[in-house]
């Protein structure tokens, strides 16, 4: 593509006048591999954006989309329903942790956090508690980019640009601590009671009466792969149950098999009153996100509101919009027929062993993992923080292998259906990158 063809576009995230100066064009997508531009196969390290859990160009996703685009293309969802609405919300909720069975879709993990947290505060609302109005997020949280997420989100560099967040907020300290639990492997030792600062710190600073709900990413994956250290989210959820405050797991990146288990909070079996999902539910084919709620959220909006009110004012255009409602349940389908969370489990240890084994390389400070997802951590270049991580990502894609950086981090979150050489292969890249890298 010619430079002059390139200009329209504002490229979301991205240093965008490097990218137009040495393009990374992704013309196509099957199986395991991307193909550029120039034809070369490229090995998907990290599922596109944490998201082709199931791999690319999955036949039965591409024939839903296309039965449903030429049978129903769009339907207005208030007031009005399709019944793909209904089967994947059904289909969901079975899939579901048990006891979150009821499904608000939304486009994207952004929509989810946002209407995720409006749901909390409305919800303490029409119980007639409405002081609960604050929300508690984490240090290095990720959750989306609109408003309430990055309010309540932790990544100083996505907020400073717009220092109008939402201020009834407050921030636990991240778990991350590589003085104590450096090369991990799995569930880090050391860091359970800094869930305690919500009740030692949190709830004595802000009265836990005001407090609306605690989000969190039960595994920090946007920010370098944090995983949470042993019994914290059960620390976490006990507190909230003492006060009366709403537990809410962003499982925007843990859902759907990622972490070699369905879902994070039957992982650490952990149940949150309410779940965020996206990306894997739809295999990343259509946008959509979801909202899985315990019943008595969903039945107090019920009991508030009179028979011909709508309960909860709150959705979008694109809700439960066919092609994703199709996308979804055939995805869902797949998860299922082809047991990819097991599969997940089973390379698990594979996948350990591999991402490890670069302990010892120049740069490496940590290696962590758990499922089939690893966080790789490199020492900064001084006075130039996330360019070494640049560096390497920059030479895997030279190799033929898509990871990602975050910072002076790399991420390996690759399709389930990924083969055991294929993984092989994934981190043996890693570590030439990281040695041909100053
Ligand atoms: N919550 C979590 C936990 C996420 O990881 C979102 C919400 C927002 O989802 P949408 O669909 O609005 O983007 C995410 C998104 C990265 C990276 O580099 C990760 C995400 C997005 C962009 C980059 O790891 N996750």
């Amino acid at each position: 593509m010619k430079q002059e063809n390139m200009q329209a576009y504002w490229m979301p995230f991205t240093a965008n006048r490097q990218f137009k100066s040495a393009p990374r064009m992704l013309v196509s997508a099957d199986g395991m591999y991307y193909k550029d531009d120039a034809g070369r196969d490229i090995l998907d390290g990290c599922a596109g954006l944490w998201c082709v859990n199931a791999g690319h160009n999955r036949k039965p996703i591409v024939e839903a989309i296309q039965r449903q685009a030429a049978t129903l293309d769009y339907a207005p969802p208030f007031q009005l329903g399709h019944p793909l609405a209904f089967e994947a919300a059904e289909q969901l909720a079975a899939m579901a942790p048990k006891g979150l069975g009821k499904v608000f879709f939304v486009n994207s993990g952004s929509e989810a956090a946002d209407t995720a947290l409006k749901m909390a505060i409305a919800y303490h609302r029409v119980r007639g508690d409405a002081a609960r109005v604050k929300l508690v997020g984490r240090e290095r949280g990720y959750h989306g980019v609109n408003f309430g997420g990055i309010s309540v989100g932790g990544i100083a560099g996505n907020r400073k640009l717009f220092p109008v967040t939402l201020t009834a907020t407050d921030h636990l300290k991240s778990t991350h601590d590589l003085a104590r639990n450096a090369f991990s492997r799995g569930e880090p030792e050391y860091g359970a009671e800094l869930a305690d600062e919500l009740e030692a710190r949190i709830t004595t600073l802000h009265d836990p009466s005001t407090i609306a709900a605690v989000i969190v990413e039960p595994m920090a994956g946007s920010t370098g792969v944090l995983i949470p250290p042993k019994g914290y989210l059960k620390r976490l959820r006990e507190i909230c149950d003492k006060y009366g405050i709403l537990l809410i797991f962003d499982e925007v990146i843990t859902g759907f098999g990622r972490l070699g288990a369905d879902w994070a909070a039957n992982r650490f079996d952990v149940l949150p009153d309410i779940l965020t999902c996206a990306k894997g539910l739809s295999n990343g084919v259509v946008p959509m996100g979801a909202v899985l709620v315990k019943p008595e959220i969903h039945d107090a909006f019920m009991a508030a509101a009179g028979d011909r009110m709508i309960e909860f004012p709150h959705g979008y255009t694109y809700s439960a919009h066919p092609l994703a409602c199709a996308a979804s349940i055939a995805t869902l389908n797949l998860y299922r027929e082809e047991d990819l969370f097991g599969r997940a489990a089973a390379l698990a240890p594979r996948f350990e062993e591999k991402a490890h084994a670069l302990r010892g390389e120049r740069h490496v400070k940590d290696i962590r993992n758990l499922g089939l997802v690893a966080g790789i951590e490199l020492d900064s270049r001084p006075g130039a923080a996330g360019q070494r991580g640049f560096d390497v990502f920059l030479k895997c894609w030279e190799k033929g292998v898509l990871v990602r950086f975050t910072g002076d981090i790399i991420a390996c979150s690759p399709p389930l259906i990924i083969e055991e050489q294929e993984i092989d292969r994934l981190f043996a890249a890693i570590g030439e990158a990281i040695r041909e890298t100053e």
